[in-house]
């Protein structure tokens, strides 16, 4: 593998990450085969979409986006300790990966609390997006003292990094980045800590009882490593994927997570195909092996919309909440009454942008470029569009959402849980000790997805006014 120097000494972070999500792809597609032909499903399906969407392939192009349609997928991992979510801190950082918002989930019932790693900079998400959605076990949440400390000691003992890993970790810290050769070196022994391991860390009745206790914490504790348990390709239309599925003999969950379909998209919905039964081997008597099986390794697919404001965020999780208490008060299914919620969210981009309910990336229209080079303006944003001399696209949410995450979470633990959610409620999340444990703080995302709106903003005012300021004409409101 050749990769690409960004200096004379060092590979840039985001060949690495590009390297490093191409292994992780083909690592899982030989790990798990079921995803290897979602992949393909994917594939075609955003081919067709392409072909019959002329406006979608005309603002994929605009805003960039055309080129990751195919690439675009997150993987999802779980840790057991704080040591190993500092030391994973450390190595996405070496691809140009950063702790982005904190997801606490125990309020679903999962004992973790969780952040996604990914580029932050929209240059290096238009050239590889790949994010990680990062889990830490919260194992002061289990009750049961004498299973946690057995668990904190499997836990202990294990060392989730080769050393080889290790030591680049500290030489890309040291230096400030990675040669060709250590960088390719990296990407190769980074892959390890997340590779599936058949062979259990513990016997089958500690496994039993951390399985009893909660599926996850059985997951998270029982193995070398902590296993990619998905990767997730990018639909352009995910309701097509979900109804295709089974003809394709894969199983998907029972409902797509997030908002209903829209004319404009908003935030991220999400659909998965039930997780494998595999078989795995316990530790057993005098060095052999008991045969068992575990559930965790699945597939799951995405379609984002817009970045919504605090605003947009805070409508949005009324209506699914509203949703969500209707269901449970027996009014009707799930995904009508999704729709109907919905209706009160409004559905084009112009009124989205008047209520403040989403951000968007301004860039100058033909005309405003034709007025920029020849005479300069100013003016108010809402002049500016009006006149035309504004483009306006949306910014696409590069994150997570918590009720769906956990969603996503409770279809693949099995088929006790189901679908339904949670049999225990945790309490008390703690983005502090996340914070501390990760050695660092998490970037707000709502804080990023402004600073890029204002940015993009700023560089078309100061473009329009900058022939009229330098020809020293009264510039025009
Ligand atoms: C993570 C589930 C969350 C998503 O896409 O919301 C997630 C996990 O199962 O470990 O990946
Ligand atoms: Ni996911």
């Amino acid at each position: 593998m050749t990769l690409a120097n960004t200096n004379d000494n060092f590979v840039s972070k985001n060949e690495i990450r590009a390297q490093f999500s191409l292994a992780m792809s083909a690592m899982y597609r030989e790990e798990v085969p079921a995803y290897g032909e979602l992949m393909e499903l994917v594939a075609d399906i955003n081919v067709s979409v392409l072909e019959r969407d002329e406006s979608l392939r005309s603002q994929l192009s605009q805003s960039n986006g055309l080129d990751r349609i195919t690439e675009e997928r997150h993987g999802a991992i779980r840790v057991g300790t704080e040591k190993e979510l500092f030391t994973l801190r450390r190595l996405f950082a070496v691809m140009g990966m950063e702790p982005v918002s904190y997801y606490d989930l125990a309020i679903a019932g999962i004992p973790v609390h969780s952040t996604a790693f990914r580029p932050v900079a929209e240059g290096d998400l238009n050239i590889n997006p790949f994010r990680v959605f990062t889990s830490l076990l919260r194992l002061e949440l289990i009750e049961d003292a004498d299973l946690r400390a057995a668990a904190q000691e499997v836990l202990d003992n294990r060392e989730i990094f080769t050393t080889a890993a290790l030591n680049l970790i500290e030489r890309a810290e040291k230096q400030g980045g990675l040669s060709n050769e250590d960088a390719t070196q990296f990407v190769t022994e980074a892959l390890e800590t997340f590779r599936w391991h058949s062979k259990a860390n513990i016997d089958q009745e500690l496994y039993g009882k951390l399985h009893d206790e909660h599926r996850l914490i059985a997951d998270i504790v029982s193995f070398h490593g902590p296993h990619i348990n998905h990767l997730t390709p990018r639909t352009l239309d995910i309701d097509g994927v979900q109804v295709a599925m089974p003809e394709r003999g894969i199983n998907p969950k029972a409902v797509i997570e997030g908002p209903p379909q829209r004319d404009c998209p908003i935030l991220l919905r999400q659909t998965s195909f039930k997780a494998l039964e595999e078989k795995v081997l316990f530790k057993g008597e005098n060095g052999n092996w008991d045969e068992g099986s575990h559930t965790a390794r699945f597939g799951e697919i995405e379609q984002r919309g817009i970045a919504l404001t605090p605003k947009g965020r805070a409508l949005y999780d009324t209506l699914l909440d509203d949703t969500r208490a209707r269901v449970r008060s027996g009014e009707g299914a799930y995904e009508d009454l999704l729709v109907e919620s919905f209706k009160a969210f409004p559905d084009s981009y112009t009124e989205l942008r008047a209520e403040g309910l989403a951000f968007f990336r301004y860039s100058l229209s033909d005309k405003g470029e034709e007025i920029a080079r020849s005479v300069g303006i100013s003016g108010s944003l809402d002049g500016l569009l009006e006149a035309g001399l504004l483009r306006m696209d949306p910014i696409i949410y590069e994150d997570f959402l918590p009720v769906s995450a956990a969603g996503i979470f409770q279809s693949n633990l099995g088929p006790n849980l189901g679908e339904t959610g949670a049999d225990v409620v945790y309490s008390n999340p703690s983005q502090q000790s996340f914070e501390q444990a990760l050695g660092a703080k998490v970037w707000d995302e709502l804080a990023l997805y402004a600073d890029l709106e204002r940015a993009s903003l700023n560089a078309c005012l100061a473009r329009l006014s900058e022939k009229a300021l330098k020809d020293d004409v009264a510039v025009a409101a």
